[in-house]
């Protein structure tokens, strides 16, 4: 049997496989990250600079990997993060991917950025399903898309709070990329071919005239009036905004550097997990995101606070690979990959894993 004829069994090997599949600037638009990618490289290291205590005969005969966050109940702690432009992976795009979130139990967010329609993947699979929101200069963009997400069984709004325009991403910048024809961000308004920095390539030019680079904390309450769902601040690094979050009534915060393709030289989300739980976990949940590719790194992340975790890119490789089969079982892979580690190291329950569960690698 070749290689290529055996499933992959990690998330690694989807990678190899979506590599080989893919236009190589499309795959370079996932892959990539901004600047010297460091902040990319370091967010998979920093899982990895703790080890777990794992504790014995703790009878694990039965292990269960359910939990809630924001009344959406998931199978296993990890939600599809919000990721741009699933139809560049396979042509059902996000309606692939909420099919196999619905398959598996767990949430769907789907990107202000998508390539499909909210209608669309509505009609596609039941959900959890949460919108991630850009919000253009124009408000009445984003209220009117609000109303559509309502209409569609959208169950919370995710803000994303790290992106005042877009990370300079220099593969994109070498490949000059440009949209396929066909695949386009539904929900933004159609591109004036002339609008926008002529410096950038296309698609940064049209993702900068979607966003607005003066947002500030009043955004909070204005979306606050506009829906009575769960908010969800996505972007932040810091104790300090952890706070400001909670003072403005957020009802959780994503600690996240949008996977490396923002501010190159960030903090690892690793490494700025614990500083956001201090300050704000006893007031609303903290999720994290950011090169996590283990079943491990996901409990290292739930002991040292996470209510759960977000993939992007991950599903993006499945999606690649093997359309919604293979995104469907890169959820599976990390699934079992958690249920596996809790069991060898003896939980039986997400209520189980603690701070105790994990210390700083010293080797
Ligand atoms: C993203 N991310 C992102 N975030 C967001 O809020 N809206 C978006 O449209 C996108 N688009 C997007 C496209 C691609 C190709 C990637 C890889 C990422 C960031 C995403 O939600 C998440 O923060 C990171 O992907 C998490 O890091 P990993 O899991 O990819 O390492
Ligand atoms: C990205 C945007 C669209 O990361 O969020 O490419």
């Amino acid at each position: 049997m070749g290689a290529e004829d055996r499933l992959p069994v990690n998330v690694a090997e989807y990678e190899a496989r979506a590599r080989a599949r893919m236009d190589p600037a499309s795959f370079d638009y996932y892959a990539g990250g901004a600047g010297d990618e460091r902040t990319l490289s370091e967010n998979v290291l920093a899982w990895r600079r703790w080890n777990l205590r794992p504790r014995v005969l703790a009878g694990v005969g039965a292990v269960s990997t359910a939990t809630d966050v924001l009344g959406s109940r998931l199978a296993f702690p990890v939600i599809v993060a919000p990721t741009a432009l699933h139809r560049l992976a396979c042509d059902d795009g996000e309606c692939a991917t909420a099919r196999a979130c619905s398959a598996v139990g767990t949430v769907h967010v789907v990107s202000t950025v998508a390539s499909r329609t909210l209608e669309d993947i509505a009609a596609s699979a039941d959900g959890p399903r949460w919108l991630q929101l850009y919000v253009p200069r124009e408000r009445e963009h984003t209220r009117a898309l609000i109303r559509r997400a309502e209409a569609c069984g959208v169950s919370a709004f995710v803000l994303t709070v790290d992106t005042p325009r877009l990370g300079r991403r220099e593969r994109d910048l070498r490949n000059d990329f440009q949209l396929p024809a066909g695949v386009e961000p539904v929900h933004f308004p159609p591109l004036d071919p002339a609008a926008g920095d002529p410096a950038l390539g296309h698609f940064a030019r049209y993702a900068n005239l979607n966003l607005d680079p003066a947002l500030d904390w009043s955004i909070v309450a204005w979306l606050r009036a506009e829906t009575r769902l769960p908010l969800v601040l996505k972007g932040v690094l810091t104790a300090e905004d952890a706070r400001l979050a909670a003072e403005h009534g957020v009802d959780a915060v994503v600690v996240s550097n949008h996977g490396g393709r923002q501010l190159d030289g960030v903090v690892p989300t690793a490494v700025a997990l614990p500083e956001v739980v201090a300050a704000a976990s006893d007031r609303m949940a903290v999720l994290v995101d950011g090169g996590i590719r283990r079943g491990v790194d996901v409990l290292v992340a739930l002991a040292l606070g996470a209510t759960a975790v977000m993939v992007g890119r991950p599903v993006l490789w499945g999606l690649a690979a093997d359309g919604e089969q293979g995104a469907r079982r890169v959820l599976e892979l990390l699934r079992d990959e958690i249920e596996h580690a809790m069991a060898l190291s003896g939980k039986r329950s997400i209520a189980e894993i603690g701070l105790d569960l994990v210390q700083p690698a010293r080797v």
